[in-house]
């Protein structure tokens, strides 16, 4: 005969995470990640909750209220999207609900983009891909709005780019840096096979590689590969670049120049 009457009913709690998985329901999970700020909160939530609608109200409220465009871009859709991103590792949302996402994201960001200061000065041009294979592009379009934004010539080739297209551009127009981006794994070989290619040629330009698949460890282990974990860290990377620092003094003050992320 089984006797109920010492069980510890707060094992059985634990042991199934009841506490747990009532706190991981997608409202919460959403709620815990949302800027803190009222108006930047409406622009997330026009992408947490795939909105269409909401994302150019909330973005032009938040610029009439003053909030300047970047921090919308960084703290309001970057954040929307680093949610949805959340809800997709957990198996919550799929890949449409990621798609229509990230295209509210970029409404959002071509609506911010036009208000950001900087846009007639040319401190010297940036080539930017995603790598070949990498459909994966949000990271880097956010990582050119900040350029541009600090003054910089932009040439975007866009995503799954061919290591050819991207040496012979750089070939053709020896920016002051490239950026490659890869959120795959299978896709980040690319830009050591576009970095040595360049040596080859004998084009020593600082090759940025960037995304969720690379660290600074990869990005370090190639001649000419320099790291940027954020997209608000490059444009002081790229400053420096611009003062004439060479890629391995840019590894070596990485630290102080990013403030370590
Ligand atoms: C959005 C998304 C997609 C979208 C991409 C839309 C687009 N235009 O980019 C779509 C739906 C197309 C997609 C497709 C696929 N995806 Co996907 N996707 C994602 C997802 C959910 C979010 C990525 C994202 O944009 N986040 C928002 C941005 C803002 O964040 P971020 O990229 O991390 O950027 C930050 C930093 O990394 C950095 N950064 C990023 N890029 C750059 C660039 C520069 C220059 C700088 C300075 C900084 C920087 O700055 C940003 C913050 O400031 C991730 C999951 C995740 N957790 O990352 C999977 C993920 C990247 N996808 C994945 C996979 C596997 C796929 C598919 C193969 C799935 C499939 N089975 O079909 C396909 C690709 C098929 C193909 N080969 O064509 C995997 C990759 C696994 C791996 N490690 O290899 C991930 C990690 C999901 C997972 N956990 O499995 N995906």
């Amino acid at each position: 005969m089984l006797d109920y009457r010492n069980v510890d009913y707060q094992m059985f709690i634990r042991r199934y995470d009841i506490e747990l998985e009532n706190l991981e329901l997608p409202e919460n999970i959403i709620i815990k990640m949302l800027p803190s700020d009222p108006l930047l909160k409406d622009v997330a939530r026009s992408i947490t909750n795939i909105r269409f609608k909401d994302v150019t109200p909330s973005v032009m409220r938040a610029m009439q209220m003053g909030i300047p465009p970047a921090r919308i871009i960084n703290e309001g859709l970057t954040r929307g999207m680093d949610i949805v991103s959340t809800l997709y590792s957990k198996h919550i949302y799929h890949l449409p609900e990621v798609m229509m996402a990230s295209k509210i994201m970029e409404i959002g960001i071509s609506l911010a983009e036009k208000k950001i200061p900087g846009g007639r000065t040319n401190k010297g041009t940036v080539v930017m891909h995603a790598a070949e294979g990498d459909p994966h592009d949000i990271g880097k379009n956010i990582a050119g709005v900040m350029l541009r934004s600090a003054g910089y010539k932009v040439v975007d080739l866009g995503k799954d780019v061919a290591v050819k297209d991207v040496v012979r551009t750089v070939m053709n127009l020896r920016p002051l840096m490239v950026s490659g981006t890869a959120l795959m794994t299978t896709t980040m070989p690319a830009f050591p096979r576009a970095a040595e290619e360049l040596s080859r040629l004998g084009l020593e330009i600082p090759y940025m590689v960037a995304g969720g698949a690379v660290n600074r460890d990869f990005a370090e282990s190639f001649p000419t590969g320099i790291y940027s974990e954020r997209a608000p860290n490059t444009p002081p990377i790229v400053d420096k670049l611009h003062d004439g620092a060479s890629w391995e003094e840019i590894r070596r003050d990485w630290d102080s120049i990013t403030g370590g992320e």
